[in-house]
Order: structure tokens, then C-alpha cells, then sequence
């Protein structure tokens, strides 16, 4: 009984416009060759995919940073009314691109949760992303688009419509390469940084409780975004901006297997990975293993095929 309600919604965020290369807006389409649909499915997770949604306007990669902010508002704006007109009842998975889009997808996210209250994020990543067009020393958009989602940088990041998260609702998890401007703005804004050391001193599921606890007090729904250069690059090579002495990937998936249990999630995002940097298809593998970890049959399905069926006749799909 698998209605197109009650299902997972791809969303394909086929841009690259905040890297410096173009490599990440090929991810959506490998991901889905791969047979990223056909592994959910067997986890239980019916889904479907829209079709890509590629910026009209790509200024080169070097083009100076005011060109590559103006196509990135217009992407980001028509991200987030994507998402946000998503049904109801269907979880969105956005796919990468470079985190650039993160600046539309959880601003898209936050207008479905808005009737019910705020959104709380988790950000799993090597960076912070929170620069403004002012403090960057890169000038490349994918390190800015947490500080916008909070609220701080240029009108073309910021002025996406829809509700900034609480900052104090907000975790990053993984962060072990930074400049100084980012961790300042995060910590002024109060939003909780686990970095690398904490998770090695900790481990990663008392992290990832702790985060989980902090997201979820007093919202009503909350998102996870993972930039897969989280990751370490043993195992996930295929990222932007590899960092050493990051999270292994089966024990990410396992952290985010806790999702399952989680009927308030709101959406997963998973970005950064770069095809042409895979050519055995390993990284796309562990990256669609934290896909299915996540959404595979749980709570949030069994929620959602409740309220389409009735919760006295559905019965959960076997594991
Ligand atoms: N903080 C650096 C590095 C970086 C951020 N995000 C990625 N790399 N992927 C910057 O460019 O702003
Ligand atoms: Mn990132
Ligand atoms: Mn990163």
C-alpha cells in the first residue's frame, strides 16, 4: 500500500553555485543512478524523486563574489517555495549541491513547520559555514549558509523568506577546521558547537543524544543537514574539502539511525558529494547508507501511513 503520501520527496538540489568547482550539482543525478530510491525502498522508505532543480543563471566559478550571490538568491529563493509547497505528509530529502542550498532548503523547511512552531537544525560537518560575504577568506558561498539561515550576511542569503531557526536550537556536530569570525558569530549567537575533540572524547551517540535533546526542546520540528566531508576522507573521499580525522561512516549511519525514532523530523539533507571524485561509487554508497539509516521504516513513516490508512489498519512493512 504505497500511496504517493507517506513517502520520502527527493528533492534534487542540482547547483554548485556556492563551490568552486562544479562538481557537486552532479550529485542528485549519480545518487539516483546509484539506485538511491530502490535502497530506500527496501528499508521501508517509500520514495520518489522531482525533477532536478538546476539554477537558470550559473556565473563562472571565478566570477566576482556580487554575481555568484545574486544566481544563488534566485536558486535559493525557488528552493525553498519548492520545498515548502512539498505535501504536508511526505518527508523531504534534499540532495546536494554544494551546502549553499542549505540556505534555501531549511528557510523552505521552516514555512511547513511554522504553523506549529519553530525548527530546530543539525548541522554534521567539518566547517561551521558561517561566514558573511564580509569575513570570508575563501569567498565561496557553501562556508556561509548557516550564518544566513541564522539571520546574519547578505540580503541575497538572508532575505530568503521564511522563519530563521532559534540559534539556541541549533548543534553542529564534527566541526575541526574554522576561522576565527565563524566560531565568534556562532558562539554570540548561542548555538552549541560538538566539535571533532568533543566526539572523540565523548563518542559520537552521546553527541548525537545530546544534540538531538537540544533540537527538539520547545520546537516543533527539527532538520539535519549533512555535509558529507563530516566524514573522514578514508572513508568518503568524494567531498569538496576533504579534512582529516573526521567521523567514520558507519558510525555516522548508526547516529543516525536514532532519526528513525523521530516523528518530529522535518527533513534530511545530504550535500557535498562530488561523482567525478568517485569513480568506484564508494562514497555514494555510504552516502545513501546515511539516507537509509535515517528514513528507513520507523516512526516518521509509520506516522505518516497512520494518518493515510488509519492507524488500525496499517500494519509496518517488514525490515
Ligand atoms: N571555511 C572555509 C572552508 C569551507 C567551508 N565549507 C567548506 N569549506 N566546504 C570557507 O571556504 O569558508
Ligand atoms: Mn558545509
Ligand atoms: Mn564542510
Amino acid at each position: 500500500p504505497h500511496g504517493p503520501r507517506g513517502t520520502i520527496r527527493v528533492v534534487c538540489a542540482a547547483s554548485s553555485l556556492g563551490a568552486p568547482q562544479p562538481g557537486p550539482a552532479a550529485a542528485p543525478e549519480a545518487l539516483l543512478a546509484a539506485g538511491l530510491l530502490r535502497r530506500l525502498n527496501a528499508h521501508g522508505a517509500p520514495a520518489e524523486a522531482d525533477p532536478l532543480l538546476r539554477p537558470f543563471e550559473a556565473p563562472p566559478h571565478g566570477a566576482p563574489m556580487a554575481e555568484r550571490l545574486e544566481a544563488a538568491g534566485i536558486y535559493l529563493r525557488r528552493l525553498a517555495d519548492h520545498v515548502a509547497a512539498l505535501p504536508q505528509d511526505c518527508l523531504p530529502l534534499i540532495l546536494g549541491g554544494d551546502h549553499s542550498v542549505a540556505a534555501g532548503t531549511w528557510r523552505g523547511v521552516a514555512r511547513r513547520v511554522q504553523p506549529r512552531g519553530t525548527l530546530g537544525l543539525i548541522w554534521i560537518d567539518a566547517h561551521l559555514d558561517s561566514h558573511t560575504d564580509l569575513s570570508t577568506h575563501s569567498g565561496n558561498i557553501h562556508g556561509m549558509p548557516l550564518a544566513a539561515l541564522l539571520g546574519e550576511g547578505h540580503e541575497a542569503l538572508t532575505g530568503v523568506p521564511g522563519p530563521r531557526p532559534d540559534p539556541n536550537r541549533v548543534c553542529l556536530i564534527g566541526a575541526r577546521a574554522w576561522e576565527a569570525e565563524e566560531l565568534q558569530r556562532l558562539t554570540r549567537l548561542g548555538a552549541r558547537v560538538f566539535t571533532m575533540a568533543e566526539v572523540h572524547r565523548r563518542g559520537l551517540a552521546a553527541v548525537f543524544r545530546e544534540a538531538l535533546e537540544i533540537v527538539r526542546d520547545g520546537t516543533a520540528g527539527f532538520g539535519v543537514s549533512v555535509d558529507l566531508d563530516a566524514v573522514d576522507p578514508l572513508d568518503m573521499p568524494a567531498v569538496l574539502c576533504p579534512e582529516p580525522d573526521g567521523l567514520r561512516a558507519a558510525e555516522l549511519a548508526d547516529a543516525l539511525h536514532a532519526l528513525r525514532a523521530c516523528g518530529d523530523l522535518a527533513a534530511l539533507e545530504i550535500v557535498e558529494y562530488v561523482p567525478e571524485r568517485d569513480p568506484r561509487g564508494e562514497s555514494a554508497i555510504r552516502a545513501m547508507r546515511c539516507a537509509e539509516a535515517a528514513l528507513g521504516a520507523g516512526t516518521y513513516l509509520l506516522r505518516t501511513r497512520e494518518r493515510e490508512f488509519g492507524a488500525h489498519n496499517y500494519a509496518p512493512p517488514p525490515v
